[in-house]
């Protein structure tokens, strides 16, 4: 009864209104915060979840009404029926049709998530085994992002889901984010952006998102990648353009990159 009205209040109840993740007993998606989960939340809901409930009504249905109808003590002498080819084109024809209603809307969310609109914000996350790296490529700010541990977690931080180094991104702006692996897949994916992606070794994904409302949000990597898969969460903090600018400027002294910076400084010696 208690975990009844658990998933009951999930309905009613939005906790944590500004940082979106995974909660006990909850039924349906995190809070969409990107046009793109927008239009996939409601593909599902609207679309998909009556399509398959209608067709499990359906079938339901027709076994129920054939154990009653042809069972055997009404049905001494069973039909020998083998073929009907009115009924056979129908259950070949309405399934492809069901699936072309399923297909259209389904390509253009794709094919809208495929094309990246001019980006304000660029970001590369790579998969390593097993945490993620980050680089903003125009800023010269390279960092690492790994799970805090259950000892060391803060008040409001949840468990498996929080990182020490957070992306930061503003909120409105187009951010596009570059993805790879440097050992084994990998998959970048934040479910209130409506972002996954595969992060393969030697070859860069790219993908994009735009939040609409400041907080912080948290993913997972989802391609099965070893023994600490489960380890490897992505924390999203998306913040005014302001407070971008502030950690913008904190980070590229905290997190530069290094490289650069000591080529810069070996031809700044050599003039
Ligand atoms: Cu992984």
């Amino acid at each position: 009864m208690k975990k009844f009205f658990q998933i009951f209040l999930t309905f009613f109840v939005t906790s944590g209104a500004y940082a979106d993740q995974p909660k006990n007993w909850q039924l349906g998606f995190q809070e969409a915060v990107t046009e793109t989960m927008r239009d996939i939340v409601n593909f599902h809901d609207n679309l998909l979840l009556p399509i398959i409930i209608a067709i499990s009504i359906f079938v339901l249905f027709l076994m129920v009404y054939v154990c009653i109808r042809f069972r055997a003590s009404r049905n001494p002498n069973p039909s020998k029926t083998t073929h009907n080819v009115a009924v056979e084109v129908m259950w070949t024809l309405i399934p492809v049709l069901i699936l072309l209603v399923m297909a259209v809307p389904s390509f253009k969310i794709l094919y809208k998530q495929d094309s990246i609109p001019k980006a304000d914000v660029t970001v590369k996350a790579i998969g390593y085994q097993w945490y993620w790296g980050y680089e903003y490529p125009d800023e010269n700010i390279i960092f690492d992002s790994y799970m805090i541990e259950d000892k060391d977690l803060k008040e409001n931080q949840p468990r498996l889901l929080a990182v020490d180094n957070e992306i930061v991104v503003p909120v409105n702006k187009v951010v596009k984010v570059l993805i790879t692996a440097n050992d084994v897949l990998h998959a970048w994916a934040v479910p209130s952006l409506g972002v996954k992606r595969d992060a393969v070794p030697g070859r860069i994904n790219e993908t994009w998102f735009k939040a609409e409302k400041v907080g912080t949000y948290y993913g997972q990597c989802s391609e099965l990648c070893g023994i600490k898969h489960a380890f490897m969460p992505i924390t999203v903090r998306v913040v005014s353009e302001e407070d971008y600018q502030i950690w913008l400027s904190e980070a590229k002294i905290k997190f530069a990159n290094e490289i650069i910076v000591e080529k810069e400084y070996k031809q700044l010696a050599s003039k």
